[in-house]
């Protein structure tokens, strides 16, 4: 029973699925007493589908890392990358350095008018991140770090379908 589950975890998805009902099989039959077999894999099947719809959201969309960089000794910052492709339902994940202050900021004046533009974050500390869902439509939109977008730490989002 244990090779079997083995054997079948090395498929990809479909062994996932299989291990997983195998598993609930295994509550069943420990109340029973009842030896394992192979029997209880297939009892277990009509598990699996329930499992998989609720996993696609999880992977409609990728995550982008954005790093917050301080610059100049404490007086500028960066992002990296500045220039960032995205499609919607992915998530861009900022994270900063924490050397000194950074935010994400996607300011009314720079972009589309009538767009539902992401809020902008508080500023982070060390380790702090500020995940930005990409809902916006296809087009062009720019964001910054206010305390450092005189002195250029700014970016540019591009959504494409
Ligand atoms: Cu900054």
């Amino acid at each position: 029973m244990r090779t079997f589950a083995r054997d079948l975890a090395k498929l990809p998805l479909l062994g996932l699925l299989a291990f997983a009902a195998a598993c609930g099989g295994d509550k069943k039959t420990d109340q029973s007493a009842a030896p394992a077999g192979n029997n209880e894999a297939t009892s277990a099947a009509p598990a699996a589908p329930a499992t998989a719809p609720a996993a696609a959201p999880a992977t409609a969309g990728k995550t982008i890392e954005v790093k917050m960089l301080t610059t100049n000794g404490g007086a500028a910052g960066k992002f990296e990358p500045a220039e960032i492709t995205a499609k919607v339902g992915d998530v861009l994940h900022f994270t900063t350095d924490g050397v000194t202050q950074h935010n994400v900021d996607f300011p009314a004046a720079d972009n589309p008018a009538g767009v539902q533009l992401p809020a902008p974050s508080a500023y982070l500390a060390a380790g702090g991140s500020y995940d930005v869902p990409v809902t916006m439509a296809a087009g062009t939109y720019h964001f910054q770090c206010d305390p450092h977008a005189p002195m250029g730490m700014k970016g540019v989002l591009t959504v494409t379908q």
